[in-house]
Order: C-alpha cells, then sequence, then structure tokens
C-alpha cells in the first residue's frame, strides 16, 4: 500500500482493494456459478455459517426445539462465504443478496423463502408464536430492538470489526471513528438493560438472540479479541446481560452450528439431526 495521500480518481474502478476479503467483494450481484442447493429431510433449510448473523438462526431454532417445538427440525447447510459458495446460483435464487444466513420453509406450498437474519427471525417467532410477545407494547418493544440491531451491526461489524481487525493496515481514523460507535452502542445497550432484565421488558425474546449474537459475544470476547480495547468491563448491566444468555442451553448449542473454526470439538460444520449435537 503506498504511503501517498489517496486522491479519488473521477469514475471508481475495482483495482487492489485488499484486505481479507478481497477475493469475494465484488461491486456486482448476481450469481457467479451454477449449482443448486442440497436438500435434506426437514422442512426447514437453513444455508448458513456460524458468524454472529448465522447464529441468530441456530440459536433461535435449538430455542424452540429447547420447547418441544419438533417441526422446528432442520438442516444446517454450510456455506463456506470465503470460497464463494453464497455466490452459487442456487444461494442466489433464495438471496439474491448473497449473504448468510438463508432458510427455505419446505412446509409451504409453494416453499417460502427467507433471507436478512431479522426477516428469518420474525419469520420465526411468528410460526411458532414464540420470542415474541403478542401484545402490542411488548411486540413493538422487541421489533424496536430487533430493527436497532440491524441497522446498528454494521457500524460494529463492517465499521470497527474491519478496521480493527481485517483491514490491510491499522488506520487510526477509521478505528477511532467506528470504536467511538460501537462504545455510543454499548452504552445504550448498557442504559437499557439498566431498568430492564431482557431487552424487551422481562421476557427473553428474539431480540435478545439478535443483539447477543453481535454485542454479546463482543462482550464475552469472542469477537474481534476486543474486550480489553473497548473497555467492555464498564458495560456491567450488559455483562450480566451476555453472561446469562451464554448459559442458555440453545445458545451453546446454536453457536455450535455451522462453526469451522475454534474448538474443534464442538465444531458442527452441518447439522442435519439434533444428535449431531450431542
Ligand atoms: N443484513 C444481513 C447481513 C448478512 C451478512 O452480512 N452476512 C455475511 C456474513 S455475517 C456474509 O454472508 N458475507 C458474505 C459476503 O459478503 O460475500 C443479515 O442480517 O442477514
Amino acid at each position: 500500500m503506498s504511503n501517498a495521500p489517496y486522491v479519488p480518481p473521477k469514475v471508481w474502478k475495482n483495482e487492489a482493494v485488499g484486505g481479507q476479503f478481497a477475493s469475494i467483494n465484488r461491486p456486482v450481484a448476481g450469481p457467479t456459478h451454477d449449482k443448486t442447493l442440497p436438500k435434506g429431510k426437514h422442512p426447514l433449510q437453513l444455508y448458513s455459517l456460524a458468524t454472529p448473523n448465522g447464529i441468530k438462526v441456530t440459536i433461535l431454532l435449538e430455542e424452540l426445539l429447547a420447547l418441544g417445538h419438533t417441526e422446528a427440525e432442520y438442516d444446517a447447510w454450510l456455506i463456506r462465504i470465503n470460497e464463494g459458495d453464497q455466490f452459487s446460483s442456487g444461494f442466489v435464487d433464495i438471496n439474491p443478496n448473497s449473504k448468510i444466513p438463508a432458510l427455505v420453509d419446505y412446509s409451504a406450498e409453494p416453499p417460502i423463502r427467507v433471507f436478512e437474519s431479522g426477516s428469518i427471525l420474525l419469520y420465526l417467532a411468528e410460526k411458532f408464536g414464540r420470542f415474541l410477545p403478542t401484545d402490542p407494547a411488548g411486540r413493538t418493544e422487541t421489533l424496536n430492538w430487533l430493527f436497532w440491531q440491524m441497522g446498528a451491526a454494521p457500524y460494529l461489524g463492517g465499521g470497527f470489526g474491519h478496521f480493527y481487525v481485517y483491514a490491510p493496515e491499522k488506520m487510526e481514523y477509521p478505528i477511532n471513528r467506528f470504536t467511538m460507535e460501537a462504545k455510543r452502542q454499548l452504552d445504550v445497550l448498557d442504559r437499557r438493560l439498566s431498568e430492564s432484565k431482557y431487552l424487551a421488558g422481562d421476557e427473553y425474546t428474539i431480540a435478545d438472540i439478535a443483539v447477543w449474537s453481535w454485542y454479546g459475544q463482543v462482550i464475552l470476547g469472542g469477537l474481534y479479541s476486543a474486550a480489553e480495547f473497548l473497555a467492555v468491563h464498564e458495560y456491567t448491566h450488559v455483562q450480566r446481560w451476555a453472561h446469562e444468555i451464554a448459559k442458555r442451553p440453545a445458545v451453546v448449542r446454536g453457536t455450535r452450528v455451522n462453526r469451522t473454526w475454534g474448538d474443534e470439538a464442538t465444531q458442527v460444520p452441518e447439522r442435519h439431526d439434533a444428535t449431531d449435537l450431542d
């Protein structure tokens, strides 16, 4: 990378962007190759990877199964985003945005495709009537925090995480800018969780699942290894909430599905049956 100050050209060209995701980043959408998606035995077919967006869905499915909803049984197929699996024609058919997670519900006729992790959480919560309060106030507060997460996390992941961990070199300006925002967001959560057990009130909901998958993992040190840098000990209420949710058996199970890194003994790259996690 040159030290000369960058002067944007008149028209941007896709040249030497660099960084960890250079091989998969493209300025266009659409498929790169023809390949149908595999399909297993359950009505719910999930195509994913255990990133923070991916585990939202596997945690919710494991929570539903823990409550006895056997129709929430699912096949979880591995989409290796670093190898471009998200650009297959089959994947693009179910998510034109080429990002995990994506779900197909074959119990509907015709089958329903669901993409965007927030949309998947809402779809499953409504389908099973769980983890989304039905009273207008509780439902709205849950959706407030769910949509907050969907809008906020790109600053944490694409902003802070990208420049603190993945960018080809450490750059002070973007790290400062996104650290400021990440800490502000953690303070938003801390203030909310100082007045309420869970984000939407007394009940654990899809909002907690969505927010924990990003901010809970950062607080616990598992995401970006930034706990010290962000001084996460300052957020005592988020700490209390994050540790409590981390102990839930469905969270422990859900975070193992479609994981191909970390402790090898706990990885479950693909899940086709409950016993795959035993
Ligand atoms: N807003 C989307 C974001 C999904 C997303 O960014 N997924 C990432 C992994 S966490 C991905 O598939 N990246 C592959 C790529 O960018 O090509 C959601 O919440 O589902």
